[in-house]
């Protein structure tokens, strides 16, 4: 990564003051509990970015006409709960939400994603989350921390209760007995398999006018994205994630993005950074 230049810009195109499009790395791993290196994250998406082409094959567009601008990268606090108070005011500052502009986060862990839901929920009246990933986080806490990476959605229904979970085959005895009504409105992986159309609808009728998508990479199959910290069998595809992204990009508001969890894995394995960038690339391509 060079600076400012994602995707390999020409200047007047990632220029922070003029982008249509912002990007924020935030490299944090502070409550990781198995395999480490999310904090690599961002760095690893914005290296391969530069191999893509500008041009999307499907809406047949340069999805880099408005300006793609990476920020700085925001500095790994000392604790969680630190690390909620920066990014929020961070966030803030930017004033992400107002801007005109359309926020994309790259994590991390996945507990930078609530301090950017309440930016996002003090902004827009009736926000409502679209959540992908292989996981539910809805622990009220983990390992003693309430912004664990396994609490985060659990904290984002402190700041709104819509929540739509996509993708999810994985939870605990504890979540389902805890939020039994969430539990229910979850899309597993398999219900997606087996009827993407009819998914398509109830994801619909969980989300309001104003949409804040977050993607845990490991939503993805691992065979498709191995780069990632818990990797669980069962996975959706590219076809499936981009199938829905682009239906709901294209009926709802759609007001920033994020994505976490992905871990390069160093040497010449790039498949998951790669397929972070190209997912990317086709948030940037449907919210055009
Ligand atoms: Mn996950």
């Amino acid at each position: 990564m060079n600076g400012n230049n994602f995707f390999n810009l020409p200047v007047e195109r990632c220029d922070p003051k003029t982008a249509g499009y912002l990007i924020l790395p935030i490299p944090y791993e502070g409550t990781v509990c198995f395999l480490s290196g999310t904090i690599k994250g961002p760095e690893a998406i914005l290296a391969v970015s530069d191999q893509m082409e500008h041009f999307d094959e499907e809406l047949l567009i340069d999805f880099t006409q408005h300006g793609i601008a990476a920020l700085p990268p925001i500095p790994p606090a000392d604790t969680p709960e630190e690390e909620f108070e920066r990014i929020y005011s961070t966030v803030k500052q930017y004033n992400f939400f107002h801007s005109g502009r359309f926020p994309i986060i790259l994590g991390g862990e996945h507990s930078v994603t609530p301090p950017i839901v309440r930016a996002a929920a003090e902004s827009y009246e009736n926000l409502s989350v679209l959540q992908f990933d292989a996981h539910a986080d809805l622990r009220d806490s983990y390992t003693g921390s309430r912004y664990s990476h396994a609490s985060a959605m659990r904290r984002v229904l402190d700041w709104t209760p819509h929540l739509v979970q996509v993708g999810i085959r994985s939870f605990s005895e504890e979540e389902y007995r805890d939020c039994p009504e969430q539990i229910s409105r979850i899309l597993t992986a398999k219900m997606i398999t087996e009827n993407i159309h009819e998914s398509l609808d109830r994801i619909f009728c969980g989300l309001t006018e104003h949409v804040y998508i977050t993607f845990d990479i490991d939503v993805f199959d691992p065979s498709l994205a191995p780069g990632t910290g818990t990797p669980e069998p069962g996975g959706l595809n590219w076809q499936q994630i981009t199938y829905l992204l682009r239906k709901i990009c294209t009926t709802k508001k759609i007001v920033g993005a994020d994505l976490v969890e992905t871990i390069p894995l160093g040497g010449q394995n790039i498949i998951t950074e790669f397929l972070a960038a190209r997912l990317v690339a086709k948030i940037i391509t449907y919210t055009f």
